[in-house]
């Protein structure tokens, strides 16, 4: 199942549900009957419907949109477990639903209590306790609405890569020209999507091999410097980059006008090589202003200088892995 983490809704506190219940309840009007007792019965079994439903739509829309861990692809996975506590929010959502389940049979039993009987007092008497009991069952999961706030304002930042594509992802230093080479080879204005541990966002462009669908993807700040330099939190961020990349090319500067030495530059290749399982397809940039004597494929970004050639490379491979 994909989620959207960019649309995953605000979320409300419980004396918030509570409140809109109420006052949706508020709005429901008496329709006239013949018999007055079933006149009234009527009206507080809308009531009770109103606020059931209000309070559903709102529980449902955290259940819907809110990712379930295991519902998960791995690279997804890896970054949720990274910004949220596991438990907490499996926690959270686990009580959401039982809250919203007790709601919906306190509703049908509410109801089939108020069928029973035709004394007006019994009404107010079910009815009170109805709304008591609605408001405690809310009251009950306030905490755990706190956490899915806090665990929203983190997950919005997931980019929404779709991990079920063929995956491109660009590495080297900075300054070597990964944007500008993610850019010359997508066929559409490449996306800036947001993604938590750095500050720039990725960028996400596309291309069609034949029929086969590819993204392409820049992931600054994160496969562009010694993996011994990294946090925990970076070193878990790449783990996940793992799980999604099936090529990775790697974007030497051998003008080192990036401001970074060759000697370095491979030594990252090699810290690359050693960490993924990935196709890995290293590559020089900049031609236009530097050509070495290596063997690698020799390119221009900017220029688009002998793009095909690393494009037609790229098709290879992507034919040699059946496109996944
Ligand atoms: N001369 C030359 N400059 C390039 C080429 N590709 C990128 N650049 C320049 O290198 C700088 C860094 O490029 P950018 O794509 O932002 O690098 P990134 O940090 O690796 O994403 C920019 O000023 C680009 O214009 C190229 O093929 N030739
Ligand atoms: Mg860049």
């Amino acid at each position: 199942m994909n989620y959207i983490f960019s649309k995953i809704p605000q979320v409300l506190s419980s004396k918030e549900i509570i409140d809109k219940s109420f006052r949706r309840s508020k709005k429901i009007s008496m329709a006239k009957h013949p018999d007055k007792v079933a006149m009234f019965r009527n009206w507080d079994i809308n009531k009770l419907k109103s606020m059931e439903k209000s309070a559903k739509e709102t529980l449902d829309s955290y259940l819907k949109k809110f990712p379930n861990l295991s519902d998960l692809d791995p690279f997804h996975k890896e970054l949720v477990e990274i910004l949220v506590d596991r438990d907490k929010y499996k926690m959270a959502l686990g009580s959401i639903k039982w809250c919203r389940d007790s709601i919906v049979k306190l509703t049908t039993k509410t109801i089939k209590d108020l069928e029973k009987t035709r004394e007006m007092d019994d009404f107010s008497k079910i009815m009170n306790s109805y709304f008591g009991r609605f408001s405690s069952f809310i009251d009950g999961i306030n905490k755990d609405l706190d956490y899915l706030k806090i665990a929203r304002s983190k997950l919005i930042n997931v980019p929404d890569v779709d991990p079920e594509l063929f995956t491109i992802v660009v590495a080297g230093f900075p300054n070597v020209g990964k944007s500008e080479l993610v850019k010359s080879i997508s066929s559409a204005k490449p996306e800036i999507a947001p993604y938590p541990f750095t500050t720039k966002g990725i960028l996400i462009g596309h291309r069609y091999f034949g029929h086969i669908k590819v993204q392409i993807i820049d992931t600054p700040g994160l496969l562009d410097r010694p993996f011994n330099e990294r946090n925990d939190m970076e070193k878990q961020a790449i783990l996940a980059i793992k799980h999604l990349a099936d090529i990775i090319i790697f974007v030497l500067d051998p003008s080192e006008t990036c401001g970074y030495p060759m000697k370095k530059q491979i030594s990252l290749l090699e810290d690359i090589k050693n960490n993924f399982q990935s196709n890995i397809l290293d590559i020089e940039n900049k031609v236009d202003i530097f050509k070495s004597d290596s063997s690698r494929i020799k390119i221009s970004a900017k220029e688009k200088i002998n793009l095909n050639e690393l494009l037609s490379r790229i098709e290879k491979i992507i034919g040699d892995s059946d496109g996944k």
